[in-house]
């Protein structure tokens, strides 16, 4: 079967939308660290609608991508040999839209081409140096600071490292530096932890970094189940019977709030749905206590109870009230809503956008790395509410699920800290010991709240 590729894209169906500007004579002036699915159906999606541009306007210029995969070779082969196209497939009751999007230009395997990474971040075009590595990639310790043994010379710290060494001695412009990761401030957060990687290898440029780079924050959303054979057949036939090794399906719903504060110029992503703001934090902790929130609670819970996908586990009426109290009743009294913020309709919006049933969104994807994600999601809210005198018990539900996860009971724990975490869970009596364990002063994930004996009395046998 043809592959999807520049020399095949004038055959596609008409409905299939396709980009309208002339993607050789774009320059680079965006590379990406962590080209998997979520990138190509928010960031990269947002980035060629802005090159298209096609409401009368002219497209803006030279911001295709580079893509890195610090690892692995599975994403360059998918997309190298289509020239960097690829599917951004809507799925909703309503119905399939399809989008070929053309922003990315190829695809490097850092492993492989270290120095073609280094020069990619080094290039006069380049501009902005973007992120999504997910929680993990950012190598903390518990504490929160850098991991100096992971953070080593195949992580995202090097390249960019390297990259900056070679602007500032050819006197180039910085660059911004824009995480797109679930994590709390996490511009702020990947600056604190850039320097500190600076002030180790590199401490003649941290002045350079200072003055010449920025880090601003973002709040990044769309529902972006990992792709399977299903979703390629059925894009397949919808590019009347093009493969495409690269397709992404995902919903209607998208979201990106940035915080204006770059260091050069950027794309429009304004004009094409994004919303630059000056202060980020109110839509970022809504977004991580109230959707990433639920949706930890979803899967741990909902594993628990037997069911596979989100749209299943939120069809269960226990399980929507339970993720409903989270969203509702703890989390949101923690966060003060920017002016126009409506958290009370968000919550809303965030049960119907769980329940579309056109995405296979499995329970066991969003349960990784709960080590990584819970802090953001679950323990800043119990910390916040134990200072209001209250207590979370959905949340506590759900801790007490993530427990039973950590036995092993949905299977094998992928999990960065699971040889800390399990044999914690295997020697404990009872779930309650087993969590007083891990969040006490020497526990794995200490400081970010402390349980109080009541807090589990109720919610754990
Ligand atoms: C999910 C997120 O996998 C997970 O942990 O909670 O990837 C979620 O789908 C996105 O943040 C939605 O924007």
């Amino acid at each position: 079967m043809k592959r999807l590729s520049p020399g095949t894209l004038a055959a596609l169906p008409a409905e299939v939308a396709r980009p309208l500007y002339h993607r050789e004579a774009q320059k680079v002036g965006i590379v990406h660290f962590g080209i998997g699915a979520f990138h190509r159906a928010h960031q990269a999606w947002y980035t060629d609608a802005a090159l298209n541009l096609d409401n009368g306007n002219e497209g803006d210029a030279d911001w295709a991508i580079t893509g890195i995969s610090l690892r692995s070779a599975g994403v360059a082969r998918q997309m190298n040999p289509q020239g960097g196209l690829y599917t951004v497939a809507e799925q909703s009751a309503e119905g399939a839209r399809l989008r070929i999007v053309g922003s990315v230009r190829n695809v490097l395997v850092a492993s492989e081409e270290p120095d073609a990474v280094i020069a990619a971040v080094a290039a006069p075009s380049t501009q902005i140096v973007s992120l999504t590595v997910t929680e993990k990639g950012y190598c903390r310790s518990a504490d929160g600071t850098l991991n100096f043994d992971l953070a080593h010379s195949l992580s995202f710290y090097y390249f960019v490292t390297q990259g900056l060494l070679a602007r500032a001695k050819a006197g180039l412009g910085g660059v911004t530096l824009l995480s797109c990761d679930n994590l709390a401030d996490n511009g702020a957060k990947l600056e604190s932890l850039m320097l500190q990687y600076l002030a180790r290898h590199e401490p003649d440029l941290v002045p350079w970094f200072k003055a010449n780079c920025t880090c601003p924050s973002t709040m990044i959303d769309r529902i972006v189940p990992a792709t399977t054979d299903e979703d390629r057949a059925m894009v397949a036939k919808a590019l009347g019977g093009l493969n495409d090794d690269a397709c992404v399906v995902t919903e209607p719903f998208s979201q990106w709030v940035i915080e204006d504060r770059f260091a050069g110029p950027r794309p429009r992503w304004e004009a094409v749905g994004a919303q630059l703001v000056s202060e980020v934090g109110p839509y970022e902790t809504a977004k991580l206590r109230m959707l990433n929130g639920a949706h930890s609670l979803l899967a741990y819970c909902g594993l628990k109870a037997g069911y596979e996908y989100v749209h299943e586990a939120i069809a269960d009426p226990a399980l929507r009230q339970l993720a409903t109290s989270l969203m509702r009743e703890e989390a949101a009294p923690t966060i003060t809503p920017a002016p126009g913020q409506d958290l009370a309709a968000y919550a809303e919006a965030l049960i119907a956008r769980f329940a579309n049933p056109c995405l296979n969104h499995r329970l066991i994807q969003i349960a990784m790395d709960g080590s990584q994600k819970i802090p953001q999601r679950w323990l800043e809210t119990l910390a916040a509410t134990a200072a209001q005198g209250r207590t979370c018990p959905a949340i506590l539900q759900g801790i007490s699920a993530w427990i039973h996860h950590l036995s092993g009971a949905n299977g094998p724990v992928d999990d960065p800290m699971a040889d800390k975490l399990t044999p914690i869970v295997a020697r404990a009596d009872t779930p309650a010991q087993a969590a007083t364990e891990i969040f006490s002063a020497n526990g794995p994930l200490a400081g970010y709240w402390t349980p109080q004996t009541r807090d589990f009395e109720a919610i754990l046998p």
